[in-house]
């Protein structure tokens, strides 16, 4: 099996200098760029592989270029930027790929910053991910000082400078308007939609936020073509992707496998299913903004529809299994205090509604809640549903409270019958 994004990481963690990255074929794709391919025919390309966002929403990479005004009279400067705020609970994939692989990214970033015409160029990162910091800083200036970045890149006409930014923190950050807010030194709240930032985005000015996986991929779809990545998946979509798995399983990690593999192989064959003792109760397949799956639903294929169409969303592709001796009410909880405390606040539903529902939670778990705190809940799930807040945050809340009440509904019953969380007397 091809795994184009990982197969050359060095087995002790650290990170593929520049030359051990050029020995591999690294910035062959922006060479063949820069040297015989317009921008046309890059976004071309990105968009026949069927290249789809990796941050979760799934947006096809290729269309969202597209988007952006190219050619004489498009408005100048332009910006790319690197989505590298990964604060997905339950999802680790990304900075595999920054820790380990930063020239794959840079490489990405500036075939996508050349599709679009940009300028300028970004890699909005983690504030906690240190060490990704200390690698990018590194590539960064190996680039420049091999003439990869800066002006007249290659000797061609193409120009970019490249910088790391620092996110000062917030689940939000990884929003890209709220993003490009915080790039600019604004307050991290996310802006209405449209217009999108392909047209108007970092100091209004045309701007392209990618997720760090989903660049990645870039360089191999130009070196080996669409019809290849397409090849890569075992069904409707495209390419690889990287699964995780966390949770009471026997090997937790992350593997880079053909998109479309089946659930079943990525938790018993790469994560070795459940620890000895513990049985499998549920999972959340794409981080913690998404649906409850369960059990039943192990021989899915890992892809947006299957996972779409079986009630949740494939997201981030990272696993956080549920085991039958952790408190399903304990675990939506731990969720819900993460995403209220990570609400901007900017919308009301989101800034009241999260913590009231972290505080009927709290309440439930701790054995002091009442028959009626499970219809506020579920009343909480529509109130902040799809549509009814300014961005996606509250809704991606909702989901592992909804699913939950409606897999584990005795469990929230026994907390509130039993005035106790029934799994703390039998640890
Ligand atoms: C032009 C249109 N562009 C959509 C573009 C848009 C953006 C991308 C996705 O949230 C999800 C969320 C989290 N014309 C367009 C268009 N676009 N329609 O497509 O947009 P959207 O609105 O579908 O999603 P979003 O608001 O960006 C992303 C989920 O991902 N998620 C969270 C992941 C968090 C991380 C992290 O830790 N950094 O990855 C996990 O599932 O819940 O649903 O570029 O401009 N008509």
């Amino acid at each position: 099996m091809e795994r184009p994004l990982t197969q050359h990481l060095k087995p002790d963690g650290s990170a593929l200098t520049l030359a051990q990255y050029r020995d591999l074929g690294g910035y062959e794709a922006l060479q063949a760029a820069l040297g015989g391919m317009s921008p046309d025919d890059v976004v071309t390309r990105v968009k026949n592989a069927n290249l789809r966002g990796r941050g979760g929403a799934g947006f096809p990479t290729g269309v969202k270029w597209s988007l952006v005004p190219r050619g004489e009279g498009a408005p100048h400067p332009k910006y790319m930027v690197a989505n590298a705020d990964e604060m997905e609970p339950g999802a680790f994939k990304d900075r595999l790929l920054l820790e380990r692989h930063p020239h794959q990214l840079l490489e990405g970033l500036m075939l996508a910053a050349y599709a679009i015409e940009a300028d300028v160029a970004y890699v909005f990162l983690r504030g906690e991910y240190v060490d990704a910091a200390k690698r990018l800083r590194v590539a960064i200036r190996e680039a420049y000082a091999a003439g990869l970045l800066g002006e007249h890149i290659q000797g061609s006409d193409y120009s970019l400078q490249l910088y790391l930014h620092i996110s000062a923190g917030r689940y939000i950050c990884g929003e890209e308007t709220a993003l490009i807010n915080a790039l600019e030194g604004k307050r991290a709240t996310p802006r209405a939609k449209p217009p999108f930032p392909q047209i108007s985005g970092a100091w209004g000015q045309p701007t392209v936020v990618n997720n760090v996986e989903t660049l990645c991929n870039v360089p191999h779809i130009i070196r080996h073509g669409s019809d290849w990545y397409q090849g890569l998946g075992l069904g409707e979509e495209s390419g690889t992707k990287l699964f995780g798995v966390s949770g009471r399983v026997c090997r937790p990690g992350a593997w880079e496998l053909p998109m479309g593999t089946p659930i079943r192989d990525i938790f018993e064959g790469c994560a070795g299913g459940m620890r000895e003792g513990y049985q499998l109760k549920g999972f959340l397949p794409g981080g913690g903004s998404t649906d409850f799956l369960l059990p039943e639903h192990l021989d899915l294929p890992m892809t947006y529809e299957s996972i779409g169409k079986a009630g949740s969303r494939m997201g981030t592709g990272t696993l956080i299994v549920l085991d039958d001796q952790t408190c399903p009410v304990g675990m939506v909880l731990n969720l819900e205090r993460f995403f209220a405390q990570e609400s901007c606040g900017w919308c009301t539903p989101c800034r009241d509604g999260l913590p009231w529902t972290r505080q009927l939670l709290e309440a439930i778990e701790s054995g002091q809640g009442r028959d009626a705190d499970l219809d506020t809940l579920a009343e909480h799930c529509r109130f902040m549903g799809p549509g009814k807040t300014f961005c996606a945050l509250a809704p991606g809340a909702m989901e592992p409270l909804q699913s939950a009440l409606k897999h584990f509904r005795g469990d929230f019953e026994r907390h509130i019958a039993e005035h106790s969380c029934p799994y703390r007397s039998s640890l």
